[in-house]
């Protein structure tokens, strides 16, 4: 098999050798040179009008494709420093474009004008200073302006909120500005609002797991009302910080149409700042002049493209096999439509968190719960007071609980007779009965034991928070008037309970 192998190469190779012969004694017959002549002529002609159609081809794609560049047409800028952007886009277009074409002309015209001759010689220069110096300092004079300019802009677009202003979630006074937060991973977006304080709470990278997707620190309250919306909104015309930072490899947050774009990098925190100054709304209108924009969407065919249109966040990294997924919807908005979005998110801890094995403050009731639970209670008591039947007015406590079997107070849950305390303070004259419940479970004897005890407890609660004692009667009622059957869980629940009746107003 070798020695075949090796029997082919020879053969190849003295093949090659005789087509060699063959080629050169043929080019001898028709005269080498002449032949070299008139190739090298007809390339040197086709370079003119190569020229022009490349030339012409250029203009005509820019021309072309015009409304679909940013800066141009339709495309302008949607925030407010972006027109600084696209001026000095221009610029630099302009400027590096006569060079384009002065380079493109002289190039291929040289190689036509130039072509080889006989005897034509070229020129052959060592050193020139003039040329050198003329080489060299048009382009500095140029780049120096240019970079100038971009540096000028440059500090106008990464100039930070100013130091006194503070960040809300509306920025409707003077010196506010709502900050938001986007963290990239492979492969997408995670957003965040501050929620109603303005302000975000902090992260830890070692709180992340699959239920903390940022590493949210619950035990700071500024966490507590954040949201994690799939969208971005934002009012037209605010200022808006954008606080950006990565999970894992390098991303980058490009808003295009907003001008801006900044490099999403793990543990360092990047942010910008912008003002969108256009309506999605407003920014579609606009669309729709144009000839480009008023055909069918191709993913939507009822739709015109600028029907549907939107801004958009891109990844701007090549940070991975998904990162052209790496999209989020961005809606600007007028201030109405989004307080409306607001009013539609809800707090990731409250979704997610609260009363989980992850919630620090599980079993606990926090601060603005009682808040909101202190205004229901009087909101229930004010309707209480209000009936006309004096049997009717009974209030139940909802949050008040005992140990198991025992008349125990729960400390936890006392916060609501406060509310109480708080009342009967208000209205001197009201006095009342607190009664005690329980479920028909177990001795009807002892169940009214217990539910003396109770309502005694209560008794003492109040005394003991500065209510007199010539106001207050307890009594325990055992099972005998249940609320809700018996037969089931939930009927035991609603009858285990302990209420005040409204004897005086
Ligand atoms: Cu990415």
């Amino acid at each position: 098999m070798i020695p075949f192998i090796i029997a082919c190469f020879i053969l190849i190779a003295v093949i090659v050798v005789q087509i060699g012969r063959v080629s050169e004694l043929s080019a001898k017959i028709r005269g080498e040179k002449e032949a070299e002549q008139k190739a090298n002529e007809g390339t040197a002609r086709l370079m003119v009008p190569f020229l022009v159609v490349f030339l012409v081809l250029c203009c005509y794609s820019a021309y072309y494709y015009k409304n679909w560049m940013l800066g141009f047409g339709p495309l302008q800028s949607a925030s407010e420093h972006g027109g600084a952007i696209d001026s000095l886009f221009w610029t630099t277009t302009v400027i590096t474009g006569i060079v384009f074409f002065a380079t493109q002309i002289l190039l291929f015209w040289f190689a036509y004008k130039y072509q080889q001759k006989e005897g034509r010689v070229g020129e052959f220069i060592s050193h020139d200073n003039k040329l050198e110096v003329i080489w060299t300092a048009i382009p500095a004079v140029v780049m120096t302006f240019l970079v100038v300019g971009g540096l000028d802009a440059w500090n106008m677009i990464t100039a930070d909120v100013p130091l006194e202003a503070t960040s809300t979630l509306r920025a409707t006074g003077e010196n506010e500005f709502i900050e938001i937060e986007g963290t990239g991973y492979q492969f997408a977006w995670h957003l965040r609002y501050p929620g109603e304080d303005g302000r975000l709470g902090t992260k830890n990278y070692r709180k992340i797991n699959g239920v903390n997707p940022l590493g949210q620190d619950w035990t700071d309250e500024k966490n507590l009302d954040d949201f994690h919306p799939s969208e971005i909104y934002l009012p037209v015309g605010k200022q808006v910080r954008v606080r950006i930072t990565a999970r894992d490899v390098l991303h980058n947050f490009y808003l295009p149409h907003f001008r801006v774009k900044m490099d999403a990098v793990p543990g360092l925190p990047t942010y910008f700042v912008f003002t969108p100054t256009t309506t999605t709304e407003d920014f579609r209108k606009g669309l729709k002049e144009y000839p480009e924009y008023n055909v069918p969407d191709p993913e939507d065919p009822e739709k015109m493209l600028w029907e549907t249109f939107d801004f958009e966040l891109a990844c701007a990294e090549l940070c991975g096999s998904g990162h052209y997924s790496m999209r989020r919807l961005v809606r600007i908005v007028t201030e109405r439509e989004y307080e409306e979005w607001l009013g539609n998110q809800s707090s990731y801890y409250f979704g997610s968190i609260r009363d989980t094995d992850e919630d620090p403050f599980k079993g606990m009731v926090l601060d603005f719960e009682k808040k909101e639970r202190g205004i229901a209670f009087r909101d229930k008591l004010e309707t209480v007071l209000a009936q006309p039947d004096s049997l009717e007015r009974i209030v139940r406590f909802d949050y008040v609980t005992f140990a198991t079997g025992s008349a125990n107070l729960t400390q936890e849950t006392t916060y609501e007779l406060d509310f109480l305390v708080d009342a009967l303070k208000k209205r001197p004259n009201m006095t009342i009965e607190v009664a005690g419940h329980t479920d028909a479970t177990g001795n009807a004897d002892s169940n009214m034991t217990l539910s003396d005890a109770r309502a005694r407890q209560v008794y003492n609660y109040l005394t003991n928070n500065g209510v007199g004692a010539e106001r207050l009667q307890a009594a325990g009622y055992g099972q005998t008037k249940p609320v809700a059957d018996n037969g089931t869980e939930d009927g035991r629940k609603e009858n285990r309970r302990t209420e005040f009746k409204i004897l005086t107003k």
